[in-house]
């Protein structure tokens, strides 16, 4: 998995449009969170067979993000768009499913954007040297 850690002041989005028809439902209302650790999200075909794992991995990640940059809240974004190689949607979902619970089992209120739709959305980055990280997340 890659994913793109950006400490923001808040995150605000709103889904517009379905980009796969097998996409969950979505209310089409705008979210905001504030003083929030935003975890975009892109799932690789080398996590295919490995979600559980990845998604561990991934929740380890965020934690020591979180550990240093003490955001109020975690906000899981999936972002296909950080892999040239990336999942099926479905082995992505289970990633994404997987990795909310695992993060909010370490102790941090957490939301998940809608996967699957084309969303709007403001982010305002705080610009300190840790608010932008990029990993590469492996089981
Ligand atoms: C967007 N910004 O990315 N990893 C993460 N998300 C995925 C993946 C994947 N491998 N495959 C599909 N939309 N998605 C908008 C989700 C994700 O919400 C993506 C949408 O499906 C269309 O690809």
């Amino acid at each position: 998995m890659r994913m793109l850690t950006i400490h923001a002041d808040f995150i605000e989005f709103e889904p517009l449009t379905k980009a796969l028809r097998s996409a969950p439902d979505a209310e089409q209302k705008q979210e905001r969170y504030e003083e929030c650790l935003v975890a975009f999200c892109s799932v690789e075909k080398s996590d295919e067979g490995k979600e559980e794992a990845v998604a561990l991995k991934a929740a380890e990640e965020i934690d020591r993000v979180a550990q240093q940059v003490k955001p109020a809240r975690i906000v899981i974004y999936p972002f296909v768009h950080l892999s040239s190689s990336p999942s099926s949607p479905s082995s992505a979902i289970k990633v994404l499913n997987s990795l909310e619970p695992a993060v909010r089992a370490r102790g941090y209120e957490t939301h998940v954007s809608p996967f699957g739709w084309y969303k709007r959305f403001t982010i305002s980055c705080k610009g300190h040297p840790l608010s932008e990280l990029s990993q590469m997340v492996s089981a």
